[in-house]
């Protein structure tokens, strides 16, 4: 394991700088009235720090703007596409890479091959848009994640993990006919970017190759992962992030990636496979939405970019780094009395907002209502992850099914903020905290029909 002293700051200096400006508070309120109080709509010009996702917002070292210059461009049988295929070979181990422009065309691909309509497919927890694209091929998704990742208070590692008895009675009750593949998402990211164990990853497989059904990995945070095996899984302590990241994937038929997070650019996917047969069937899917099957939607540049970025993001000084200032973002907000889902994961700090705004009843969206008030107190943006994002319709007229976690989370861009950065973010829940009962909660006035929480609109109650 890598000594504590090596992390001590981090692991590179800055050598580009891009300015940011905080408005006034007069003028956050003003936006964010023009923004239909949903902070998607926002100019990021009006945001001071912004921790809306850690999702291709990530800032790219010399060497993968170097390596930029040598993008092959070539439409078909790019050198770039080979540089970037056998990367993913090296460190993630599969045979067949298929580029895609993110994560979510990855997951189409994937799912419109595989899924049935009526099929069911268990996760330990789909992302929200991983969700959305197993519904969109008729599909549902079936949370399997053990009951304690719904305790945001319980600190235990590995909260992501998926409880294989929930598994086993889905497979029971619905039958292997019905279950097209097995999906785990590491970092469980809907669950507060909770880790998943490699015991917890070899069991599902073992379960899984019983019935004969796939399992697939939801790769996004995998490095972040197997950075939480290496601290906490008895008998990684000596293995690299590069050994543990590989480990993972051989107890999995393929992944789907959105590279846009641990690989460090700010835009691209893949597919990974081992079975020739699958590969093969994706790939017209491929030429009719995404291009060429070497380039998927991405420049050859791009390629290169993300080559590089899958070698910089197992090294183990950076990753020790990166966690480490979630951590400290994650520990002055609990030492304050911010409600955090505990233990603090990888991507981001996730504050349990209906504990810190107990006067908001769920239908007034108390995670985007946080989202509202912080930005307006300190011009930070975070994402809400709750009923917004997550609420079903039930089967009574009018009835809602809420999730059962109301999050709202900071993510950490990578490599992007300093700590400072981070205290600014803590002072301002600390100024927020002697106000909470203030804070107004929200009332739709328009909303879309999928994925809505990207595009709704509010007024204050
Ligand atoms: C995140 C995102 C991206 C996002 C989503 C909603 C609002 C703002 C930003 C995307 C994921 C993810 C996992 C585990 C697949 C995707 C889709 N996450 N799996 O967390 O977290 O990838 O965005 O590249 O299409 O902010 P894609």
């Amino acid at each position: 394991m890598i000594e504590k002293e090596r992390v001590l700051a981090e692991p590179f200096r800055i050598k580009v700088i891009e300015p940011i400006k905080l408005i006034s508070r007069e003028e956050r309120e003003k936006k964010i009235k023009e923004a239909y109080y949903n902070v998607f709509n926002l100019r990021a010009e009006n945001i001071y720090i912004d921790l809306l996702t850690d999702s291709g917002t990530s800032a790219m070292s010399n060497k993968q703007w170097s390596v930029m210059m040598m993008g092959d461009e070539s439409y078909a049988g790019a050198r770039s596409f080979f540089r970037f295929k056998e990367a993913v070979q090296k460190i993630l181990g599969f045979k067949y890479v298929i580029p895609t422009h993110q994560g979510r065309p990855a997951e189409s691909f994937l799912f419109k091959v595989l899924i049935k309509k009526g099929d069911i497919v268990p996760f330990n927890m789909p992302f929200d848009s991983t969700g959305a694209q197993v519904k969109d091929k008729g599909g549902t998704a079936i949370e399997c994640v053990a009951d304690i990742a719904y305790d945001s208070k319980a600190v235990v590692p590995f909260k992501g993990n998926i409880d294989l008895n929930k598994l086993k009675s889905v497979i029971d009750k619905e039958g292997r006919e019905k279950i097209p593949f097995i999906m785990i998402t590491i970092t469980n990211n809907t669950g507060g970017g909770q880790p998943v164990s490699m015991a917890n990853l070899k069991a599902v497989k073992k379960l899984a190759d019983k019935n004969h059904i796939p399992v697939f990995i939801d790769a996004a945070r995998c490095a972040e992962n197997a950075y939480f095996i290496q601290q906490h899984e008895e008998g990684y302590q000596n293995k690299t992030i590069a050994e543990i990241v590989k480990e993972q994937f051989t107890y999995a038929d393929g992944c789907t990636m959105s590279a846009k997070k641990d690989p460090l650019v700010n835009i691209g996917g893949f597919i990974g496979l081992n079975d020739e047969e699958l590969y093969r069937k994706i790939l017209p899917h491929i030429v009719l939405n995404e291009g060429f099957v070497t380039y998927g939607g991405l420049a050859g540049r791009d390629l290169e970019a993300l080559a590089q970025g899958l070698y910089e993001m197992v090294d183990d000084d950076y990753m020790a780094y990166r966690v480490r200032q979630v951590q400290y973002l994650g520990k002055q907000l609990d030492d304050i009395g911010v409600d955090v889902v505990k233990p603090v994961g990888g991507s981001g700090v996730y504050v349990d907002a209906h504990a810190f705004l107990p006067h908001l009843p769920l239908s007034q969206f108390p995670a985007d209502a946080l989202g509202v008030a912080i930005y307006v107190e300190a011009g930070v943006r975070g994402i809400g992850l709750g009923t917004l994002a997550f609420a079903k319709a039930g089967k009574k007229p009018g009835e809602v099914i809420y999730p059962k976690m109301e999050l709202f989370r900071l993510a950490v861009p990578r490599r992007v903020y300093t700590d400072r950065h981070m205290d600014v973010v803590a002072e301002g829940f600390r100024q927020l905290t002697k106000k909470r009962d203030k804070i107004k909660g929200l009332k739709l006035t328009y909303e879309p029909p999928v994925l809505r929480h990207f595009l709704s609109r509010f007024k204050l109650i």
